[in-house]
């Protein structure tokens, strides 16, 4: 399945200030003309490279679209309102970024003719009712941003088949790594933060629902192998297919810390999943990629801040049996 590296692509990756779109620009840059379209309200500026070209505004505006994916030959779309609190909150405005903005950046993609990779989520899937999750399992998003992934999940695949448009969609589990922050960020990066000040770490619900971490230079990978994959229109979980309790998982962020923090329980959150675990072998199968990083490695990577980042380079994808072997 040799995919070729990215080299001398004009690329654009939407929401490339953020958490994972900052890490691709990283992984992407040393080969590559890069841009990044990014409206600040998540990102952050010094998350990007001086010699990155920065596109300040909404995907949506297409007045700043259109320039910004002038002669792009890859998309990388991570721009997104990510929380799914924010979506109960308010769907209307969560549609307009996640969706709406979404559906243009797929039809200026026609125009230029360029690949799309679509970030998606596993809140696609709502309450699985196997696990692991298989890519063909049934979607019944619990949430407005589920439902707003689902469509764009959709949308992308359609385009692939209605207008062949290359479109690879990622289905995200669990990210967490570094430069993950503020106040709807993930729990790990909550759990982290709790234990290094020495203050309760608050465990919602009983704490024995389960989550698939993902480490984001793992998220990176999967990223370069769905821009260079022969197999196009199709959707791939992203995860590692093992699953962590949130009550194991602030044993472990304490105990790397080496903190005293004690651990507290509050309410479950309202709507919570119980349990998530992406079945992995598809995209195995047909990307080459498979999670490299443990949980508990990521942790120790976090907390010592080792870098983990991906080098176009030396990514390769996994062979490991018959069927990869085209
Ligand atoms: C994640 C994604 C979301 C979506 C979803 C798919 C993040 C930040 N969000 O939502 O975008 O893709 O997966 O199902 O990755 N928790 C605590 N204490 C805290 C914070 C959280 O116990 O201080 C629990 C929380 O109740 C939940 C689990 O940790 O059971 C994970 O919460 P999360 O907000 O990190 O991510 P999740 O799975 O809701």
């Amino acid at each position: 399945m040799g995919s070729p590296a990215i080299r001398d692509n004009t690329v654009l990756v939407t929401g490339g200030a953020g958490f994972v779109g900052s890490h691709l620009v990283d992984a992407l840059r040393p080969n590559n003309e890069v841009r990044v379209l990014d409206d600040f309200s998540n990102g952050h500026r010094e998350y990007v490279p001086d010699d990155v070209t920065v596109i300040e505004g909404d995907v949506g505006d297409e007045d700043v679209l259109e320039p910004a994916m002038d002669g792009v030959d890859l998309v990388f779309h991570q721009a997104a309102i990510v929380s799914v609190t924010e979506s109960v909150d308010d769907p209307r405005h969560s549609h307009e970024t996640n969706l709406e903005a979404s559906l243009k950046l797929l039809e200026r993609a026609r125009h230029e003719d360029a690949r799309v990779v679509v970030a998606s989520s596993a809140a696609t899937y709502g309450h699985p009712d196997e696990l692991p999750v298989t890519e063909s399992a049934s979607m019944d998003p619990t949430s407005p941003y589920g439902v707003q992934k689902l469509a764009l999940d959709q949308y992308a695949r359609l385009y692939a088949d209605l207008y062949d448009l290359p479109t690879v969609t990622l289905r995200y589990f669990n990210v967490y790594g570094p430069r993950q922050q503020g106040p709807y960020s993930g729990v790990i990066a909550t759990f982290l933060e709790q234990a290094r000040a020495g203050e309760p770490i608050t465990v919602e619900g009983d704490g024995s629902q389960t989550r698939d971490f993902v480490h984001v230079s793992d998220v990176v990978r999967a990223n370069l192998r769905a821009a260079t994959t022969e197999i196009v229109g199709g959707a791939y979980n992203v995860g590692t297919g093992e699953r962590t309790s949130i009550r194991t998982l602030a044993e472990t962020v304490r105990t790397v810390v080496g903190s005293s923090s004690t651990i507290v329980h509050r309410d479950p959150r309202p709507g919570d999943i119980r349990h998530s675990r992406a079945d992995v072998s598809k995209a195995r199968r047909e990307l080459g990629f498979e999670a490299r990083i443990g949980l508990e490695t990521g942790i120790r990577a976090l907390v010592n801040e080792t870098d983990l980042g991906v080098s176009i380079d030396s990514d390769r994808p996994v062979v490991d049996s018959p069927s990869d072997q085209r």
